[in-house]
């Protein structure tokens, strides 16, 4: 039990873009005090870490409902409200009153557009930033099209939304530039995202930070290019951590023929990221199964821990697999 009896409220977010911008419009239509809980991008486990009681008020968003099912039902239990707000894999929507779900896995939604459609496009614009962070550019610009913006504002919208995103990849909290809670904080004030680029320095910090993680990696030659594959291999260092998952997509774009590892050094080996070709996006997840720890999807796939006595047979399956 805690100490106090009087309920709490809780807003639980992915740290990405979509996570904070999500929240952000939704306290902008319903400011309400509540414990901020959040982490890395892939730190997705966050309603574990709520102890729930009867009467408190929990908003999740941007969390797979999946991955957090067995800490839902102990809060339902305990007699708990749940707004759940998600667009991943949820699994079976447990039926109960004190829950409301909105969760919708179109490929082109994300979770700040599902809060705009509640909202009614009150905060359309922080929608439009989300999307594009979670790199969904079409629906991104949709959602702007009744906003009437020029090419110079998208273009800003856009890379705000890189910047908010990149924030958040790392291993843990220390690899990151801000703690993602205090990076909400930063964004309260701003009901419009292009005040935040101008007046907020938060924001120069990071697209600078941002541009110097990519120069970084621009600076490392690929370990092995054939007219096929690309792999690259970055040191133990948190910028490799924070750029990574931003690389992949970069580098996948710059040659669409080419399949490409990015394998990150860590203790014991190495993390892995396999993304097909842009031309051909097929078996990154079969190549990747072949590894304990190993998996993904057709396009895209990862190893967790691919030990270093293992990296002349992953160079050689990755060949393999990618070439005519
Ligand atoms: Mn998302």
């Amino acid at each position: 039990m805690r100490k106090s009896d009087m309920p709490k409220s809780y807003d639980i977010f992915n740290g990405d873009a979509d996570g904070l911008c999500a929240l952000h419009q939704l306290r902008l239509a319903e400011p309400r005090e509540a414990e901020l809980v959040t982490g890395v991008k892939r730190d997705i486990r966050l309603l574990a870490r709520v102890d729930a009681q009867a009467g408190d008020e929990l908003t999740v968003l941007d969390i797979s409902m999946k991955a957090n099912a067995e800490p839902l039902a102990r809060a339902l239990v305990s007699g708990a409200r749940v707004r759940y707000y998600d667009h991943h894999a949820s699994g079976e929507i447990p039926v109960h009153s004190a829950l409301e779900a909105h969760i919708d896995t179109s490929p082109e939604i994300c979770t700040s557009l599902i809060v705009d459609r509640e909202l009614k496009g009150a905060h359309r614009m922080w929608a439009v930033v989300a999307a594009f962070g979670d790199n969904l550019v079409s629906s991104a610009v949709a959602a702007a099209q009744p906003l009437a913006l020029d090419h110079t504002e998208l273009a800003r919208l856009h890379e705000l939304g890189d910047c908010l995103n990149y924030n958040a990849y790392g291993e843990t909290i220390d690899d990151l530039h801000y703690h993602p809670a205090d990076l909400y904080e930063t964004l309260g004030p701003y009901r419009d995202p292009r005040h935040f680029i101008f007046d907020e320095p938060v924001f120069n910090v990071l697209r600078n930070a941002f541009a110097e993680d990519l120069y970084r990696a621009g600076e490392i030659a690929p370990e092995r290019e054939t007219d096929a594959v690309a792999v690259y291999v970055l040191p133990d260092a948190a910028w490799s951590r924070r750029v990574n998952g931003v690389l992949g997509n970069r580098l996948a774009q710059k040659n669409p023929r080419l399949a490409h590892a990015v394998l990150v050094a860590k203790p014991g080996g190495y993390t892995v990221s396999v993304r097909a070709p842009v031309e051909q996006p097929r078996g990154a997840g079969a190549l990747c199964e072949q590894f304990d720890s190993g998996g993904g999807r057709e396009a895209a796939g990862g190893i967790n821990l691919l030990p270093d006595t293992e990296l002349r047979r992953f160079v050689t399956a990755f060949e393999q697999a990618f070439s005519a």
